[in-house]
C-alpha cells in the first residue's frame, strides 16, 4: 500500500505484473473510472514512448505508471499538463534528496542522462475533454540499458540513489495533485511553470531543434504561459514552439 494523504490522486491504484502498456490500458478503461486512478505494472511488454518510439520498462526496473483524469479544462489546455507532472517529478524526487533537470517538453534528466519520460495523451469529443492519460516512466534499478539507449539514459541506482518506487510514487501524487488542483480550479500556472524554469535543462541553452527530419540550431530563451517554449533562431527571429510538434538534441 502506498498510504496516500492525497484527495484523489492515486486513490484507487490498479496493479499489473505485466502489461502491454499502461497508457494503453488507461485508454481502455478510461471512461469507466474514476479521475485520479493510478495504472502501475511490473513491466510492459510494449511501452511507449512519444511519435510511435518504444520506452523500454523491464520487470522491476522501475515505474511504469498511467494516471487518469478528468479535468474539465479545454483541449487544448492539456499539453500543458504534461509540465504540471514534469514539475510534480522534479518536486517529488527532491524532496527524496535528488536534483533533476527538465528538458522541455517531456524528459526528466538527471547528470546529463534521460531518468524519466512523460507520454500525455488526450481523449476529447465535441471540444470536451473526457480523459487525460499522463504516462510515466522513471528508471530506478536498472544498470545495463540496450545498446541503442546506454549512452543517453540512467537511473537512480546508476547514480548511486537507493529510493523505493512507494515512496516516489506516493511523493509524486501529493506534489502533482498539489500543482494539478492550482492548474485546474484556479488557473495557477505560475507553480509549475517557477519549476520548470528553475530546474530547465535548455533555458539559457543551444540545442537542435528536430522537426519533420529538419535539424535547426537555436537558442532556448523561456517557458511561457501557454507552456511552450520560447526560442531565438540564428537569424534573431523570436518563435515560439508548441510540444508535440519537435524534439529537441543537445549539442
Ligand atoms: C517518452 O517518449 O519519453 C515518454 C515515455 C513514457 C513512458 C511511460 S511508462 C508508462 C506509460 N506507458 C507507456 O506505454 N508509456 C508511458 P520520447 O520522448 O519519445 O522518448 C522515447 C525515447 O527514449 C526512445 O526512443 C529511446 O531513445 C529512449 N528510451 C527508451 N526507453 C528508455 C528508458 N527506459 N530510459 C531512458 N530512455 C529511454
Amino acid at each position: 500500500s502506498y498510504n496516500l494523504p492525497t484527495e484523489f490522486i492515486g486513490k484507487k491504484i490498479v496493479h499489473f505484473d505485466t502489461i502491454g502498456s499502461t497508457n494503453d490500458y488507461a485508454k481502455e478503461i478510461g471512461n469507466k473510472v474514476r479521475g485520479g486512478t493510478l495504472i502501475i505494472s511490473e513491466q510492459q511488454t510494449k511501452g511507449k514512448g512519444r511519435l510511435g518510439r518504444s520506452w523500454k520498462s523491464k520487470s522491476g526496473d522501475g515505474i511504469w505508471m498511467s494516471l487518469i483524469i478528468k479535468p474539465k479544462i479545454d483541449p487544448y489546455k492539456a499539453p500543458f499538463l504534461t509540465l504540471v507532472a514534469g514539475a510534480s517529478i522534479v518536486e517529488a524526487l527532491s524532496n527524496l534528496g535528488v536534483d533533476v533537470l527538465i528538458k522541455w517538453p517531456n524528459d526528466i534528466i538527471l547528470n546529463n542522462k534521460k531518468i524519466c519520460g512523460i507520454l500525455t495523451e488526450l481523449s476529447a469529443e465535441m471540444e470536451r475533454v473526457n480523459y487525460i492519460v499522463i504516462g510515466i516512466g522513471i528508471n530506478i534499478k536498472t544498470l545495463d540499458f540496450p545498446n541503442e539507449i546506454k549512452e543517453k539514459a540512467t537511473s537512480l541506482y546508476k547514480e548511486g540513489y537507493k529510493i523505493s518506487r512507494a515512496d516516489i510514487v506516493r511523493q509524486f501524487c501529493i506534489e502533482f495533485e498539489k500543482l494539478y488542483k492550482g492548474y485546474i480550479l484556479d488557473d495557477d500556472k505560475e507553480n509549475t511553470l517557477d519549476i520548470c524554469r528553475k530546474h530547465s535543462a535548455v533555458i539559457g541553452k543551444q540545442v537542435y531543434i528536430v522537426k519533420n527530419n529538419k535539424k535547426e540550431l537555436v537558442k532556448c530563451i523561456d517557458i511561457n504561459e501557454n507552456g511552450n517554449l520560447i526560442i531565438k533562431e540564428n537569424n534573431g527571429d523570436i518563435k515560439e514552439i508548441m510540444s508535440g510538434e519537435v524534439s529537441i538534441r543537445g549539442i
